[in-house]
Formats: structure tokens, C-alpha cells, sequence
């Protein structure tokens, strides 16, 4: 005789894990780079984006950008953009410590030189193995927008898909 069939077991269900936390993590190094970034607060606004910002200098704290940096996907960040000047050593700094992506976005700032090309260098000169994406220079806005389309790819976040380019 044989053996009735074993009901296979159920696989648990897993709820899909979501963390409450802001899905874009921005970064400047300093209170003097707040208003240069204020277009991308007004781009994620816009498009309904959560964010949160913090002021986290990778030259004079730079246990600080770590300890962001390594956390931030568990808190449910899943884009860090990160705004500096000068030697701006903050986006290549957040993306040592994450997996997230990192858009960099080299400011102008009373102390830049060359205009703010130092900035610029300082983004887009990573090595090999440690990407971080640089918009223009001031380019806060254009920050947000890849951002959204970054988060686009994950599941329809406002932002791209269903929204025509003409609206960006
Ligand atoms: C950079 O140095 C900051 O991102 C800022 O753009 C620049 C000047 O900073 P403060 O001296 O104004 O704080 O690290």
C-alpha cells in the first residue's frame, strides 16, 4: 500500500519588510552649503519624496558620515545624496560605507576655488570599485530628480515611469 501523499508544509510568510524611515538620505558638509541644496528639498517635495537631511562634514566628522552611512539602508534610505564644497570629500566618504547608490553634488561655496572645480575633481575622481554619480555643479535639483528615477526602478515611487519627461 502506498504511502498517502505528505502535504508539502506551507512556506512561512514573510511580510515585506519596510522600514518607516525617509527613502532619500541627504548629506552637506556644512550649514553653508544648506541653501545651495535647497532645490533638491523643493524637487522631492514636489514629487512627494520622503528625506531626511543631516550636516555631517567628512573632514571634521567623519566617525559621523561612517555611522550614517552604514545605517542608513537598514532605517529604509535608499539614495544618499550628499552636497559639498571645496575638497569635498563627503559623497566618496558616504559611498565607502554603504551600498546604497550615492549622487554627489558639487557646491560653489565662498572659500571654492576654481570656481568650484575643486568640488567637482574632488566628486568625480573616485577610484575604481567606489562609483559615486556627480551632477553639475549647484546641481541640487538634478540630484532629486535622479534620485526619484533611481527609486523608480524599485517599485513606481513618484517620479519617472508615469510622469512624462516633460514634467521633470
Ligand atoms: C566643505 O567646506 C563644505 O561642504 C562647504 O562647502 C565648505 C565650507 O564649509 P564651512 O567652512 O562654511 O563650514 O566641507
Amino acid at each position: 500500500m502506498s504511502r498517502p501523499e505528505e502535504a508539502p508544509t506551507p512556506l512561512p510568510v514573510i511580510e515585506e519588510f519596510e522600514a518607516a524611515g525617509a527613502l532619500v538620505g541627504i548629506l552637506i558638509g556644512s550649514e553653508s552649503d544648506r541653501e545651495r541644496m535647497d532645490p533638491a528639498i523643493e524637487e522631492l517635495n514636489d514629487r512627494g519624496i520622503s528625506y531626511e537631511l543631516n550636516v555631517l562634514s567628512a573632514h571634521r566628522d567623519p566617525r559621523g558620515v561612517a555611522e550614517y552611512a552604514s545605517t542608513a539602508a537598514l532605517r529604509g534610505v535608499r539614495v544618499i545624496i550628499a552636497g559639498a564644497g571645496m575638497a569635498a570629500a563627503l559623497p566618496g566618504t558616504a559611498a565607502a560605507y554603504t551600498d546604497l547608490p550615492v549622487i554627489g553634488v558639487p557646491l560653489t561655496s565662498s572659500k571654492s576655488a576654481l570656481g568650484g572645480l575643486d568640488a567637482i575633481l574632488a566628486i568625480v575622481q573616485m577610484p575604481p570599485g567606489v562609483p559615486v554619480a556627480c551632477v553639475s555643479l549647484d546641481g541640487a535639483r538634478n540630484a532629486a530628480i535622479l534620485a526619484s528615477k533611481i527609486l523608480a526602478q524599485g517599485g513606481g515611487y513618484p517620479g519617472t515611469p508615469g510622469r512624462p519627461l516633460t514634467q521633470l
